[in-house]
């Protein structure tokens, strides 16, 4: 049978099909740790895909504003996509019309599916843009924290310094010591935004072992970097370890003075924190050991060797989606600049090796085109994760880095290509503000927790039913995403549903520019063809399947190498033109919760302040999938407990609970509960419980914000504040909860099915 090639987020495959289904998923024969997560695309044609466009039953009979508690409840009603459109259209002109375009939120947060023209986001702001703008979303939930801390640090955004990490193959060659907070954990990186031809971290992993790097994994858990001692620490308290390796490396007469001098700013003012001159705390291994729970020993040995050794220091991006994230990560600089190796090949600081598959790779990529976006005539946006608040608190004031904000009124939000319903904190307060606007119109191909809280859902072609291109610049193939199998029902791509409601708003022209989906893929390969001659002719490509960018030229990277070299020739672009370890724009900005150097500041719930019953929860991402994407497909499923998402807990914690494998518990907090099936590893952390998230919201009462969810969604327990006022940054692992064994008969599943659809009366 032939077999087309396809990319997604978690890798290329090769597809056959029987021209309806997809009966087999072969891994791209080029990858060499191709992902099993490609398996569940065999899902693809499932129930719970939306078929036809759907309006809630109270909005389609009453209109706008019409009984928002029962999102969520109420039935939806099949309608033709002339209707569905038309309501659409008139209701976005209503709310620009009566209120303005601030009043629309289209931040649209969220990962979609890979493929260059097919890019939901893109297209949101495409449209938005024609028809006067709307408030949108800043930074993402992935690194809100770095996004806004490291150019104050480093001077470059946070994402240049990921693209400019130092290479794999370097570390391989000189780093002597690698020390990971939060590890390198290979679940992470068979991801990729926009996709990736090759799976790479084991192969560098494995040459690293070989090459005699020795690994330490500073995490709650094990498998972060099984091959690495395990230093077990208490969930947020890194900040305190690190400060503790710096105040030893002071003490032991290990810092490098020279490289401070000159090419770092505020070390004297770091110093004398750690030191304790200013608040009598000196930072010590034994204050530290109490923090972490790391015994003081093990930071004087490691700051030692550290120190003698060429050693990089990583910090995962987990480190900082907690309260007061800023603060680890320029912890980590600190550290690296201590230490004095930065820009040394295979020295200094890393912050997200194992993160994702690119970081490290090496490779700068002939960049690819998109989807042209349009400015957006609304200057309002908002951090991301401050999304429940925006809705709950129209008006209400906000600092976010160095800025006070007023945060605008909502009546119309906008979402094609996320799913909030993962991805937000506390979904309970989420359902709340969830009630505030006055539509909600969604985009996607599946019956999400969000969809079913919308009012009106436009149902969405999966990639497999569509063509595309698909690549991410900092990958090398470029990959053919031919259709096929036939749409699901009468499912269209976001690019027909915007077209359609171009058409109704008087801006066809301007969103289309006369192009159809297929003028508008040979439109974009030929802008890849003008930066890269090895590319050949289109025809040529969309047969072959696949296109290899020619290897980089500077495939091994040193990151700041530049800058060690010659500090006054290529100043980083701070207002030092230095690493700056005490900022002066933060001091005088003074946002709540960030000092101006790195700092130990309590989190707002951790084992240092639980109750003896309380567990820290990690909600880090899935290994058998991505995020929500999929979680009914095969991968996903296969690994549950009775369809629950599973929860690790250490054997000492079980066994006070009275745990086994397999048993059902309820896990809680004052935000809600939730069910999960438990696993008993003692690769978790005595006093620590992990629980991936991506499990569909599950509420026994959809009603009711804080209702049981049945499926394992962590989620309903996290916690929804600010990393602080400088950044605004999700917080998700900042999280107490209880556990206990579930005796009770086990309620069903529900989201595994579709919501109730009644024919229109
Ligand atoms: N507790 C906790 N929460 C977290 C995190 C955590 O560590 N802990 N991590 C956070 C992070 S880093 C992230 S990035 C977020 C991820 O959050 P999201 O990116 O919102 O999660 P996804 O499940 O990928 O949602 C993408 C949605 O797009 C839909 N979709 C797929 N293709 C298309 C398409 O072509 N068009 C349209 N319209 N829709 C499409 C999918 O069906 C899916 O519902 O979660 C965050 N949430
Ligand atoms: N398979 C798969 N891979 C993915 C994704 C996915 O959904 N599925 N999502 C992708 C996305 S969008 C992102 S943003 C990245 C996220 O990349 P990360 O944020 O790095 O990923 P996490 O899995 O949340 O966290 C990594 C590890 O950090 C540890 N950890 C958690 N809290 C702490 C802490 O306080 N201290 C220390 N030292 N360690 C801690 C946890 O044990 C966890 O396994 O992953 C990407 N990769
Ligand atoms: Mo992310």
């Amino acid at each position: 049978m032939a077999r087309t090639l396809t990319l997604t987020h978690w890798g290329a495959y090769e597809l056959e099909t029987d021209g309806r289904r997809i009966v087999a998923v072969h891994p791209f024969g080029e990858d060499p740790d191709p992902s099993p997560i490609g398996q569940s695309l065999r899902d693809h044609d499932h129930p719970l895909r939306v078929r036809r466009p759907s309006v809630r039953k109270s909005w389609l009979e009453h209109g706008p504003g019409a009984d928002p508690h029962l999102r969520g409840v109420d039935p939806f009603v099949e309608v033709d996509w002339d209707t569905a459109l038309d309501l659409a259209a008139a209701e976005i002109d209503r709310v620009r019309r009566t209120y303005g375009n601030q009043a629309i939120y289209a931040g649209s947060y969220g990962w979609a599916s890979a493929g260059r023209f097919h890019h939901a986001q893109s297209h949101v702001r495409r449209f938005f843009g024609l028809i006067g703008g709307a408030t949108v979303k800043r930074d993402t939930y992935s690194h809100a924290a770095a996004e806004v801390i490291i150019p104050h640090v480093l001077g470059h955004s946070y994402e240049w310094v990921q693209d400019n990490h130092t290479s794999w193959p370097v570390i391989v060659r000189h780093t002597e010591l690698f020390v990971s907070f939060g590890g390198v954990p290979r679940k992470n990186s068979q991801v990729q935004a926009g996709g990736q031809g090759r799976h790479l971290l084991s192969t560098y992993l494995e040459q690293c072992v070989e090459a005699g790097v020795r690994f330490v994994n500073v995490s709650p858990v094990r498998d972060d970097l099984p091959e690495a001692e395990w230093v077990p620490i208490r969930p947020n308290t890194d900040t305190a370890l690190i400060l503790a390796l710096i105040h030893e490396s002071i003490r032991q007469d290990l810092v490098d003075e020279e490289f401070l001098a000159r090419y770092t700013v505020g070390w004297d003012r770091l110093a004398a924190y750690v030191l304790g001159e200013a608040d009598g705390t000196p930072k010590d291994p034994e204050w530290a050991g109490a923090i972490c729970g790391v015994e003081p020993d093990v930071v004087s040995s490691l700051a030692a060797d550290m120190a003698s050794h060429r050693t990089m220091v990583n910090g995962s991006w987990s480190l900082q989606r907690s309260d007061h994230g800023e603060q680890p990560f320029w912890a980590i600089v600190a550290l690296g600049c201590a230490l004095g190796q930065v820009g040394l090949p295979g020295g200094g600081f890393g912050l997200g090796y194992g993160t994702v598959g690119s970081v490290g790779n090496g490779v700068t990529r002939i960049p690819l085109p998109s989807v042209p976006r349009r400015p957006n005539p609304v200057s309002e946006s908002i951090p991301v994760a401050r999304v429940a608040d925006m809705l709950l608190d129209p008006g209400g004031k906000y600092t976010y880095d160095g800025e006070e904000r007023v945060y605008p009124e909502i009546h119309l939000v906008y979402w094609a290509g996320g799913n909030p319903f993962h991805h937000h904190q506390d979904l309970g307060r989420l359902v709340e503000a969830w009630r505030r606007p006055d539509t909600i119109i969604v985009h996607e191909p599946w019956w999400t927790a969000t969809a079913r809280r919308a009012d009106i859902v436009f149902p969405v072609t999966l990639p497999l039913e569509r063509d595309d291109i698909g690549g991410a610049p900092p990958d090398d193939y470029l990959i053919a995403m031919r259709q096929v199998v036939p749409p699901y029902g009468e499912a269209r791509s976001d690019y027909e549903i915007f077209s359609g409601l171009a058409q109704r708003l008087g801006v066809h022209e301007e969103y289309t520019e006369g192009r159809s989906a297929d003028e508008w893929i040979r439109w974009l390969y030929e802008r890849v063809r003008q930066r890269d001659p090895a590319a050949p002719p289109f025809e040529v490509f969309w047969e072959r399947g696949v296109h290899r960018q020619p290897p980089s030229p500077e495939a091994e990277k040193v990151l700041f190498a530049d800058f060690r070299a010659d500090p006054v020739a290529n100043p980083l672009p701070t207002p030092s033109g230095r690493i700056e370890l005490w900022s002066q724009y933060i001091a005088d900005a003074e946002p709540e919760g960030c000092p101006p150097h790195p700092a130990w500041l309590e989190p707002a719930e951790w084992l240092g302040n639980a109750e003896p019953d309380q567990l820290h929860l990690i909600s880090n991402q899935p290994r058998t999938r991505l995020h929500s994407q999929f979680d009914h497909g095969r991968a996903s499923a296969e690994h549950k407990i009775a369809g629950r998402e599973v929860m690790r807990i250490h054997p000492d914690d079980a066994a006070a609970r009275g745990l086994a494998d397999g048993d059902i518990v309820r896990v809680w907090n004052d935000r809600g509960a939730t069910l999960a099936g438990v696993r008993v590893d003692d690769g978790v952390m005595p006093g620590v419980v992990e629980l991936p998230t991506g499990a569909w919201y599950d509420p026994v009462d959809p009603a009711d914000p804080r209702s049981l969810d049945v499926a394992g969604n962590p989620n309903v327990l996290t916690y929804d504040r600010g990393t602080s006022g400088l950044a605004q940054g999700p917080s998700a692992m900042t999280c107490l909860v209880r556990v206990e064994k579930w005796v009770g008969p086990l309620p069903e599943r529900r989201t595994i099915h579709p919501p109730e659809i009644i024919a229109r009366t």
